[in-house]
């Protein structure tokens, strides 16, 4: 059955009177939602959460649990609470292996708030006993750390405006640190904080990131926060893109009525979270999630290996109009250039990872984008390289220096992040440069024209992404300059070439 999105009579919509009717092949909460307490508030409700923590929460919630529902909350777009509201909160996840598809309805989100809409109410919830975990899925920027320090951007205007006016805020770190101050006030014991983003030692760089912005505001709130709120780190891991209309389509085929925002994934999904709960957690293990002292050894294997291939991948095939990451993976030269980084320049840096062959992670990573089920756009792993080069590739490259050994592909894949910003690829189309610092990016990059050496010596010099070790280091910035000056005097194929023949 094919469903006219478009049409004037708008089809029956995915909620709990349609979860009965729904294909037999379609997975779905067998659990009684309405006996299902909210435990979790989930902050950031975008597609990756939703195809990984929420999932491992439903799997939960299907074995019996009934006080770990979620709320989830929007900071400020309302766009998620009006798709998934009027579908009593359920959404589809459509998981694609090349050609098979599993469709599986996701019950664990109980209720979608906006921030901006409803402070006092998202306030008075996180106040709530019951409410025992705040997880955030709000991207790398989200935080307002300084990429160079880990510390927060005391400069950033978010921050800037948050401690101007505390009790309005517009940053994670000001969102969070009232949270807390009123939920102290309200005389409960702090909820934990669990950040899912792909940051190295993620729940540390928070903590700090938010004691300081309490310090800031009030030096014994700050000590408070410090001494009494747990933040674990925690390694997430599923390849996610964003929903496209066709993906909209094609689940409203499957399912026969439909659904405003379902999410599709990969089948693989890794968490490892450390087991720092004091008010309590779901069974996320009996959902396959590892629970375990340490997450750094996981964190920076999945950090460098997947993410940092994803953005060399991402750079490159951006300037040679590439459009996903299976395409990409059928290119002749580039799975060689991310097998090269992986043997030449990541594994070295790991620390032994437990019951992992770290070897055999990248060959498997390999398969994973080869996956043509998941149409992973380039351009939008291109999104907020200012963000994610330093926890990806930059500071593997300065542990790599450190240890008297050069690094061998990280240089070119921060020379493709530098043509990148040109915006424009070899076959003359134009893209939009998506980073919080965008309009500093480009418009160095239109200032230095075709002038490969201008172009990263001012690069070079904003410290909040290279901080100060690298470009002190002669050859790193040789190495850089060399390919950035082939990318944009001969283009990808000919740097490749030269690259891979070295
Ligand atoms: C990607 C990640 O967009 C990106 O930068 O590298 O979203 C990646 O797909 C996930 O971290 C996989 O777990």
């Amino acid at each position: 059955m094919t469903i006219d999105l478009r049409n004037d009579v708008v089809p029956k919509r995915l909620g709990n009177a349609a979860l009965a009717g729904l294909p037999d092949a379609v997975e779905r909460p067998t659990y009684d939602r309405g006996a299902v307490s909210p435990g979790i508030v989930h902050i950031g409700l975008g597609a990756f959460c939703r195809a990984h923590a929420m999932v491992y929460t439903d799997d939960v919630l299907q074995a019996g649990a009934t006080d770990w529902g979620i709320i989830g909350v929007c900071l400020m777009s309302p766009a998620m609470r009006d798709a998934l509201k009027p579908q009593d909160g359920l959404y589809t996840l459509l998981s694609r292996d090349n050609d098979t598809d599993v469709l599986r309805v996701i019950g664990a989100v109980l209720d979608v708030m906006v921030t901006a809409e409803q402070k006092s109410e998202v306030f008075e919830l996180l106040c709530r006993p019951e409410i025992r975990i705040v997880t955030l899925t709000v991207t790398e920027k989200g935080y307002c750390l300084d990429g160079a320090t880990g510390g927060l951007d005391e400069t950033h205007p978010a921050v800037v405006a948050d401690l101007a006016n505390p009790t309005d805020p517009r940053s994670v770190p000001g969102f969070l640190t009232e949270a807390l101050r009123l939920r102290r006030a309200a005389g409960q014991a702090p909820f934990t904080v669990l950040v899912c983003d792909n940051l190295a030692q993620n729940g540390i760089k928070v903590r700090n990131a938010v004691t300081r912005f309490a310090s800031l505001r009030d030096e014994e709130l700050g000590q408070f926060i410090s001494q009494n709120v747990a933040f674990p780190c925690t390694m997430v891991d599923r390849i996610t893109p964003a929903t496209q209309d066709a993906d909209r389509q094609k689940v409203a085929n499957s399912l026969g009525i439909v659904d405003a925002w379902p999410v599709v994934t990969e089948p693989f999904r890794q968490w490892v979270v450390e087991d720092h709960f004091p008010l309590g957690r779901p069974d996320w293990e009996r959902a396959g999630a590892i629970m375990a002292e340490d997450v750094l050894p996981y964190e920076l294997m999945k950090l460098r290996c997947l993410n940092g291939s994803h953005s060399t991948l991402a750079y490159l095939s951006v300037i040679a109009g590439i459009e996903a990451i299976a395409d990409a993976m059928m290119d002749e030269d580039l799975p060689k250039v991310i097998r090269r980084l992986w043997d030449e320049d990541l594994i070295r840096t790991l620390p032994p990872v437990p019951g992992t062959d770290v070897v055999a992670y990248t060959h498997d990573l390999e398969a994973r984008f080869r996956n043509t089920g998941v149409r992973h756009l380039t351009l939008q792993i291109s999104w907020d390289g200012s963000q994610k080069l330093p926890p990806r590739l930059l500071e593997a490259a300065v542990e790599l220096y450190s240890s008297g050994r050069d690094p061998k592909v990280i240089p070119l894949t921060v020379a493709a992040w530098m043509r990148f910003l040109s915006g424009r690829n070899e076959l003359g189309l134009d893209y939009v440069v998506t980073d919080p610092h965008a309009a500093r990016l480009t418009s160095i990059a239109k200032d230095a024209g075709a002038d490969a050496v201008k172009l990263a010596n001012t690069l070079f010099d904003i410290r909040e992404i290279f901080g100060d070790v690298l470009p002190a280091n002669a050859h790193f910035r040789a190495e850089v300059i060399k390919h950035l000056s082939s990318l944009m005097s001969h283009g990808v194929r000919k740097t490749l070439r030269a690259f891979l023949d070295e």
